[in-house]
């Protein structure tokens, strides 16, 4: 079997945000098909696309896997109801939410999965949490919209 580089990007602005994305990785990190080979650092980051709601905490992982892009997709999906997404508001507040971001050198403009993720290149809290786990030979400009929670992470 073949097996893949992922990045996802994680955030999540509901309840306790930092244990929710702890707690998405160790789904992930527990799936036998993943392996996580990379975490970013966790940023706290204003809300973007829906202005009045709680900041978010990002970060982004790197994984090895040999799952199909949409079997990732399912992956992730389901982490969202385990941990109780729930979609109010377009744009709104959430407990969890995974994005894939790239799959090796994959381009799909499948509307159901979009890969490259269609926004990552223009979002600061994508960008800064994944330039800590990638070369990523893109400029990345100064955001003061993200700010990097300095603690041991993991
Ligand atoms: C015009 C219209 C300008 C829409 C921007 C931006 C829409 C971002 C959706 C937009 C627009 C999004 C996160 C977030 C969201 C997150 C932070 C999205 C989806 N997710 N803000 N906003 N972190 N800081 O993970 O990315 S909603
Ligand atoms: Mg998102
Ligand atoms: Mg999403």
């Amino acid at each position: 079997m073949d097996i893949h580089t992922a990045y996802l990007s994680i955030g999540s602005n509901m309840g306790d945000r930092e244990d929710n994305l702890r707690k998405a990785i160790k789904i992930l990190q527990d799936n036998d098909d993943i392996e996580v080979t990379g975490c970013a650092n966790i940023y706290e980051t204003e809300p973007v696309g829906y202005d009045d709601q709680p900041y978010f905490l990002n970060t982004c992982l790197e994984l090895k896997t040999t799952l199909d892009p949409y079997s990732l997709l399912k992956v992730c999906q389901k982490i969202e109801s385990d941990l109780h997404r729930v979609r109010l508001i377009k744009n709104g507040p959430r407990t969890i939410d995974l994005d894939i971001l790239l799959y090796d050198d994959l381009i799909s403009d499948d509307p159901i999965l979009t890969i490259p993720h269609p926004r990552m290149y223009e979002r600061a809290f994508v960008l800064y949490p994944l330039k800590d786990i990638m070369d990523y030979k893109g400029k990345i400009p100064e955001d003061k919209s993200v700010k990097l929670i300095d603690k041991p992470y993991i």
